[in-house]
């Protein structure tokens, strides 16, 4: 493979219908951010380019969610997005937006060059209309069964809990998003992508990494799972079918051409040209020349998105860019899984989330801290977990404890013993140590290096700091605090080549933790460096001067924690809460005659799991009721317990027993029952409404 002259890389466009959370930054944009920056590290010519994706139905439902416009939707969120993440300090070389004019235009001249090359069909179809709202039903306005995993809620363009991409025809009992009602069929008329035309190309560029003939990329760089998914849509099942690149909504890019009126491109068409147009409006603003990245067999494109959006990055937009002739096509898609949090999915709707403005607010200049713990949980390879105790056991136990360990006490002894003077390298330190030493971290490096370049950025993570560990091990091997008042010269010796070790970090891990290293170069009083200094231990010269001496990493707090872990309890709703019942009238609900209760007494029936029998004083009577709890609650935890029962529920013999009413209970959605019990005691009888 030929190295390439220049790279581009994007993060995918985020939709701006509401903030940032966790598991987007770990999906595609801390990995992006960091490889970026390990590229610029080494001199490369790159750039890097995001920006909001500011159509589709997920804008539109959420302005009518909001009661606005989706202009004012995109405005609140694209601001509140952009200042996130400069905030936390992405490196993007340009943050866009998908309502710009130029876009705009970009996206409808593309259009325009795939229409007259003939990449489309026409084509007339039914599709899901709402009659109440006059209105096609596509993507995000329907919502059904997933045909896959059985989830209620799912989307027709994508089934947010397996994570499926689907079409509206195939949820299960479908609805519309607008009125709720059962959709009616319709017939419109819409330009279609025939994916099954390009089966052969995309399935040999995907696996043997082979374009038109010619070497492009090596497979085996390619994640299992990216490489998996892709040919599955390629080969099973259906294989790949034709796709509607255009849609009946007034929100978006017009569709450029005659008899489209009411029309716009999929926003799925639209948002990677996206990529271009942010490429466009860079090189403008910067006078570049945006097709020697775009247009150039010597630039590397590498998308990094999460794994809904790979069939999107892999497949379609390929085909997209092929059909028009004069584009590169990525080398890779290193798309992630998704990141879980506290145990459950990560869901902007239930709120169940991380936002990130929210902890760049709670967590002022810990920026670092969350991109050290994201990095080392970065669901690469499978799905992986965010909780607030690991949150708060990382920073603690591997940035305070080891890395800053190491820093604070190579440059604190050096500022004690020689005044901040770094000492010469001499000739009391067995010259074998000395050699082991550079091997082992010759080889941390190797590695670190080579799982960057895999976008294993986990492991590379891992042997960054392992450089810290083979210095903290070093300084307690050779103890230099004992060595000085008993041999300086090794002390001497030690503290240079742990404060060589301290500049060796400042490099491998500027990647990772900008802003340390930034602190750490300031303390090192010592310029910043590229990728090429690596390895060496020869940054610092004797008698270099170093600065004073800070803490580089501060320990967070127990109270801290349980802040966060309450906050997120307390802002998260519910999950699978049943639905909401048929309406009654209040005559409808007098009828019901709830009263206070206690029971008396307890006992396992007979043959039945499930059920206790129960002697219940009603205040107006003692009688027995049967009740399905035995599997939650033994006898003796209910006897004495104050309930409320059903009174005039028609009796019914149950397993041979008359039960003579019913306990409520309340139940949540994991099937976890508890009593419903007066607030305070009250004497039985009283009346519940
Ligand atoms: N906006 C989907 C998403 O946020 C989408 C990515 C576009 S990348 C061109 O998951
Ligand atoms: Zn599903």
């Amino acid at each position: 493979m030929k190295q390439p002259k220049r790279y581009l890389i994007t993060s995918a466009l985020p939709y701006v219908n509401g903030p940032l959370h966790i598991g987007h930054v770990a999906g595609a944009y801390l990995p992006a951010d960091i490889y970026v920056r390990y590229l610029r590290s080494q001199g490369k010519d790159v750039v890097y380019v995001c920006g909001s994706d500011e159509h589709g139905a997920a804008i539109t439902l959420r302005a009518k969610k909001e009661g606005v416009t989706p202009r004012e939707i995109v405005d609140k969120y694209h601001a509140i997005v952009k200042k996130a993440f400069a905030d936390f300090g992405m490196s993007f070389d340009i943050y866009h937006r998908t309502s710009s004019e130029l876009h705009h235009e970009t996206a409808q001249e593309f259009f325009k060059v795939l229409e007259a090359k003939g990449a489309f069909t026409k084509e007339q179809s039914e599709q899901f209309f709402d009659e109440d709202y006059q209105q096609f039903l596509a993507d995000r306005y329907v919502k059904g069964a997933c045909p896959k995993c059985d989830y209620k809620e799912s989307y027709g363009d994508q089934c947010e809990n397996c994570g499926s991409t689907l079409s509206p025809m195939q949820l299960i009992d479908p609805r519309s998003t607008l009125s709720g009602k059962k959709p009616v069929l319709k017939s419109t008329t819409h330009w279609y992508l025939p994916m099954q035309n390009h089966a052969d190309w995309l399935r040999t560029w995907i696996k043997e990494g082979e374009l038109d003939g010619k070497e492009h990329h090596l497979p085996k760089d390619w994640k299992n799972q990216v490489l998996g998914q892709c040919l599955s849509w390629i080969d099973v099942g259906e294989g790949l079918q034709p796709r509607a690149m255009t849609r009946d909504l007034d929100w978006g890019v017009k569709v450029p051409v005659k008899d489209a009126d009411g029309k716009v491109l999929y926003v799925w068409l639209d948002a990677p040209i996206g990529y271009i147009s942010a490429t466009k409006q860079w090189a403008k603003d910067h006078q570049k020349n945006w097709q020697d990245y775009w247009q150039s067999e010597d630039c590397e494109l590498v998308h990094f998105i999460g794994k809904d959006n790979i069939v999107f990055h892999c497949l379609i937009f390929p085909i997209i860019l092929k059909a028009h002739g004069q584009y590169i096509l990525p080398t890779n898609v290193p798309a992630n899984e998704f990141l879980n949090l506290e145990g459950q999915k990560i869901s902007t709707s239930r709120q169940h989330a991380v936002w990130l403005h929210e902890y760049l607010e709670d967590f002022p200049g810990r920026q670092d801290e969350l991109r050290y713990v994201l990095c080392s949980i970065l669901p690469e390879s499978r799905d992986s977990e965010f909780t607030w105790k690991d949150y708060q056991a990382r920073v603690n136990n591997e940035l305070v404890a080891i890395l800053g360990n190491f820093v604070n006490r190579s440059l604190v002894l050096t500022d004690k013993y020689y005044g901040g003077v770094v000492p010469a390298l001499g000739t009391d330190l067995e010259s074998a140590v000395v050699t082991d030493l550079r091997a082992q971290i010759k080889a941390s490096i190797e590695k670190l290096s080579s799982n960057l370049q895999r976008y294993r950025f986990r492991e590379a993570l891992a042997e960054a700091m392992n450089l810290a560990r083979i210095g903290n091990k070093f300084l307690g091997d050779t103890e230099p605090w004992k060595a000085v008042k008993t041999n300086p010269g090794l002390a001497s010796d030690v503290l240079h080549l742990g404060v060589q070790i301290t500049a060796e970090l400042g490099i491998a891990l500027q990647p990772f933790l900008p802003n340390a290293c930034e602190r750490l170069h300031r303390m090192l009083n010592l310029e910043d460096a590229g990728w090429e200094a690596l390895g060496h231990l020869n940054r610092i010269a004797a008698g270099h001067q170093l600065a004073k001496p800070e803490l580089l990493f501060q320990k967070v707090d127990d109270e801290i924690i349980e802040a966060q872990i309450a906050k997120l309890a307390k802002q998260t709703k519910p999950s699978n809460l049943a639905p909401v019942k048929d309406e009654i009238s209040f005559d409808d609900f007098t009828k019901l005659d709830i009263r206070t209760a206690t029971i008396l007494e307890a006992t396992k029936v007979p043959k039945a799991d499930k059920l206790l029998q129960l002697t219940v004083d009603t205040g107006v009577d003692q009688r027995t009721v049967v009740s399905g709890i035995a599997e939650h609650f033994s006898p003796e935890e209910v006897v004495g317990k104050q309930v409320s029962i059903l009174l005039n529920l028609a009796p019914r013999k149950i397993r041979g027993v008359l039960s003579q009413g019913m306990i409520l209970m309340a139940e949540d959605a994991e099937g976890k029952l508890t009593f419903v019990t007066p607030q305070e005691a009250m004497g039985n009888g009283c009346t519940i409404r």
